[in-house]
């Protein structure tokens, strides 16, 4: 495995420790973000979680090698080099052998946090069931990763671009504790509310630390997913949202686009449709979910020396 698996020395040091740790994905950086955005998040992410006493610890995959941890300049590469990869769960395999640069998903970064004991994993919006998928099938990968692997994913919920009362149906279907931060509702990514219910509550780090703790040491195993509604005053207004999102979905179905094409498509084409806002609201909703992470890290460690 020491083949495959690079884990940066501080946060091995911290692992080893037992000191809290928060995994980042980095299909944001390659794929979600324009630049020069996209590299200035990532390490503004990496600060934010530092500032709440955790280590970060950003996943890639690069040179044959599965990073845990990347450097200032390895996050930059993968902001600026041609061609990287989109890889989720059923791609590391071969973005390993090949070699190729490849970022990873929400379910390609929860794999490889499982491979290296981070618990606790920060992104923006997980993928979903998109809209239509009753007969096209196209269900992310992240929504069986979030199941499997025994870490808590926080997230701002899901994009509108995808069905979300279908989404919460495959999560609940997968066993998946799905967890309002401080809300009752979904939160749908640009916007605090989408009028479905989540079926757990937390108002603290120390009640997500808790329910991790039970689901864990009580030996059920697999991951939670905490939803973080973006602060308010960055949110989107919902009309606004509901128009981009409209115009993106009838634009990919006449383009035929489908697979994993589909998912950076939309976003790319929902954050032209609604400008510069979306990139700022994007920005501040990724660092305050890396915080909570980070916050959320801490308490599972003074959960565990209690
Ligand atoms: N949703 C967002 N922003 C993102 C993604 C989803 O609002 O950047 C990315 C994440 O990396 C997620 C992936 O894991 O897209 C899902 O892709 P797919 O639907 O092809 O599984
Ligand atoms: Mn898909």
């Amino acid at each position: 495995m020491q083949q495959y698996l690079r884990v940066a020395p501080a946060v091995a040091a911290a692992l080893a420790a037992g000191r809290p740790v928060v995994a980042l994905e980095s299909t944001v950086i390659a794929h979600g973000l324009p630049r020069p955005a996209n590299v200035e998040v990532a390490l503004a992410m990496q600060a934010a979680i530092r500032a709440e006493g955790a280590t970060p610890a950003t996943v890639a995959l690069l040179d044959g090698q599965i990073v845990v941890g990347l450097s200032e300049d390895e996050i930059a590469r993968l902001g600026e080099e041609p061609g990287v990869w989109k890889a989720s769960r059923r791609d590391l395999a071969a973005a390993l052998a090949r070699p190729a640069t490849a970022a990873t998903t929400v379910a390609g970064t929860l794999a490889c946090a499982t491979l290296a004991g981070v618990r606790v994993f920060s992104t923006g919006g997980i993928g979903g069931a998109h809209r239509g998928a009753a007969s096209s099938f196209d269900i992310s990968a992240d929504l069986p990763e979030l199941a499997r692997a025994p870490v808590v994913t926080v997230c701002a919920g899901a994009k509108a671009i995808l069905d979300l009362p279908l989404t919460l149906e495959y999560l609940e279907t997968q066993g998946v504790p799905v967890i309002g931060y401080q809300t009752d509702e979904l939160p749908a990514f640009y916007t605090r509310e989408s009028g479905l219910r989540v079926p757990h509550r937390a108002d603290s780090p120390a009640e997500v630390a808790a329910m991790a703790s039970a689901q864990w040491h009580s030996g059920l195993g697999g991951g939670l997913l905490v939803t973080v509604p973006i602060p308010q005053q960055y949110a989107l207004p919902q009309a606004q949202v509901d128009v981009a999102v409209g115009q993106a979905l009838t634009e990919a179905a006449a383009a035929a686009i489908a697979g994993p094409r589909l998912t950076p498509w939309l976003l790319a084409r929902v954050a032209e449709l609604t400008g510069g806002e979306s990139v700022a609201a994007n920005r501040a909703l990724l660092l305050n979910n890396a915080a909570v992470a980070a916050r959320i890290a801490v308490a599972l460690v003074d959960a565990d020396d209690r």
